[in-house]
């Protein structure tokens, strides 16, 4: 297993659109495991291949308490059931230490591949809702920044830009 280097925006590679998954193959479990490795080391609750600079769409997530509830979406199809929304105070891995609020249908179907390659479908309301959300935007090349107003999205580049000369 292995602990991957997440990018952080702005960087241009977050921009890439992801390509579908043609063979859910042991490379691809590989990779998995290392995102959830990844993810729990940071921590998160749920990380894209984009984020891990992979252009594939496959995307990891557990919004439990204590890393019991591992889910895995592999070519994720979101559906919108219905146009209520939700406001959520969303943050990102690769935002890190920037907290904005987003408001996102709040009743949606997911179709997608285990990490068996078997279909599945949910219907998830709340945080996990949001967060399949989230993810999905990664693997289309989207940020919840993109969602926020311009000069707030401007702020956090900066300070962003900032860090990440100090750290280099
Ligand atoms: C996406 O985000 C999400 O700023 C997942 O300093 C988040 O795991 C969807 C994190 C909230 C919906 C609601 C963020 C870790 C983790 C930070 C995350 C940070 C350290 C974010
Ligand atoms: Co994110």
């Amino acid at each position: 297993m292995a602990i991957l280097k997440i990018l952080e925006f702005p960087d241009p590679r977050l921009r890439t659109l992801a390509e579908p998954v043609t063979e859910v193959d042991d490379s691809i479990r590989t990779l998995i495991d290392d995102m959830f490795e990844t993810m729990y080391d940071a921590p998160g609750i749920g990380l894209a291949a984009t984020q891990v600079n992979v252009h594939k769409q496959i995307v990891v997530m557990d919004i439990s308490e204590d890393s019991s509830d591992p889910l895995v979406f592999i070519n994720p199809q979101i559906t919108v059931l219905a146009d209520d929304t939700l406001p959520y105070d969303e943050g990102c891995l690769s935002v890190p230490g920037f907290y904005e609020t987003v408001d996102r249908p709040a009743s949606i179907r997911v179709e997608a591949l285990d990490r068996n390659g078997e279909a599945f479908t949910l219907e998830p309301d709340g945080l996990l809702a949001v967060c399949i959300q989230h993810e999905l935007d990664h693997l289309n090349g989207k940020l919840f920044v993109d969602y926020i107003s311009p000069v707030k999205r401007e702020r956090i580049r900066k300070k962003l830009e900032k860090s990440q000369r100090q750290r280099a």
